[in-house]
């Protein structure tokens, strides 16, 4: 049975930087985000038994290598957890542009997660595909749930996993995002996480982490845009300095990354309220109200060196399709 999946990236405004457990990818810390309407993976899973081994293929490329392995393994804790044996046929594609720099691993994992344990007759539970999702890649199990969701850190495989705090309609805020390009990834994603202890400072964002998430969860139930900015932004900038002061020191901004910073600043001093935030890559994430939406999109236009705006409202989580 070919069962397809649409599932969203994800944006973390409280982010994911540090592991407790590298193999569960068990967090440092919890984290929250927002699922994006239109950064996403259609991923199409069909176990079939003449097969010798799993194909994969991700934006019409065969994967070979360490992703083809990393989606095996992920394939086999499916057979493992449903009793089956035959390989399966994996296509994905992103509806983004794989050397856009946005990570792909997020929406992927998600959609390959409900796709196998469907496609494998397996009936899991929301909670159960959100930790499944995560022991492939750790910000996937943010992508299972709906609209504004917090992964719990928990401090063992099942108790660490995401569930939605808020509906996608909640709140109509955006994310704008600036795409620059893509830095080549010397250190991945994985990778990172396993040095962020490195940095002098990593002790110190941990400890401020749980009141920082008290907070943000705060601004969230208030609606309060301003509140919710100021953390967010404060956090991504915090996460960087962990990145950029950890051995080998990680610098993921360009200096258009931080052009497009001092921009968002000065919109905020004339008066159009806008954070921003940004992940493993030197693209910038503009989180504004919807009511600045066009305004931000034809601030962003303007810059010379964005080659795409990707505009991007609350999601609902994994679903098949
Ligand atoms: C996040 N990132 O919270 C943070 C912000 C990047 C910067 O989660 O090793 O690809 O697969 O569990 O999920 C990137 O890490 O790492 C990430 P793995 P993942 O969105």
């Amino acid at each position: 049975m070919k069962i397809t999946v649409k599932a969203p990236a994800n944006i973390a405004f409280i982010k994911y930087w540090g592991k407790r457990n590298e193999k569960l990818r068990i967090p440092a810390n919890s984290s929250i985000s927002m699922n994006l309407s239109n950064t996403f993976s259609i991923t199409s899973v069909d176990f079939d038994n003449r097969l010798k081994e799993d194909v994969v293929k991700i934006d019409d490329v065969v994967s070979a290598g360490g992703e083809k392995e990393r989606v095996a393994r992920h394939l086999s804790l499916v057979r493992k957890m449903a009793g089956k044996s035959d390989y399966a046929e994996v296509i994905s594609k992103n509806n983004f542009p794989k050397a856009s720099g946005i990570a792909s691993s997020a929406s992927g994992f998600a959609a390959l997660t409900l796709a196998a344990s469907l496609a494998a007759r397996l009936k899991l539970s929301e909670k159960d595909l959100s930790i499944l999702a995560r022991l492939g890649s750790g910000s996937a199990c943010r992508s299972i749930p709906d609209g504004f969701v917090e992964w719990k850190k928990g401090s063992k495989n099942q108790d660490s996993f995401a569930y939605s705090l808020y509906p996608a309609d909640y709140w109509d805020i955006c994310d704008v995002i600036a795409v620059i390009g893509q830095t080549s990834k010397k250190v991945s994603s994985t990778e990172g996480h396993a040095i962020a202890e490195s940095s002098p400072f990593y002790k110190t964002r941990i400890a401020g982490m749980k009141n920082k998430i008290k907070e943000i969860k705060l601004a969230l139930k208030d609606k309060d845009f301003t509140r919710f900015g100021e953390i967010l932004e404060a956090e991504a900038v915090n996460m960087h300095t962990v990145m950029m002061t950890s051995n080998p020191a990680l610098f993921y901004w360009t200096p258009k990354t931080l052009e497009i910073i001092l921009k968002v600043i000065d919109w905020r001093g004339e008066g159009i309220e806008a954070y921003f935030t940004i992940d493993a890559g030197p693209n910038v994430h503009i989180i504004c109200e919807g009511k600045n939406l066009e305004k931000i999109k034809a601030k962003v236009a303007l810059i010379a060196g964005v080659k795409k705006v990707l505009v991007n409202k609350p999601a609902v989580g994994a679903r098949t399709i």
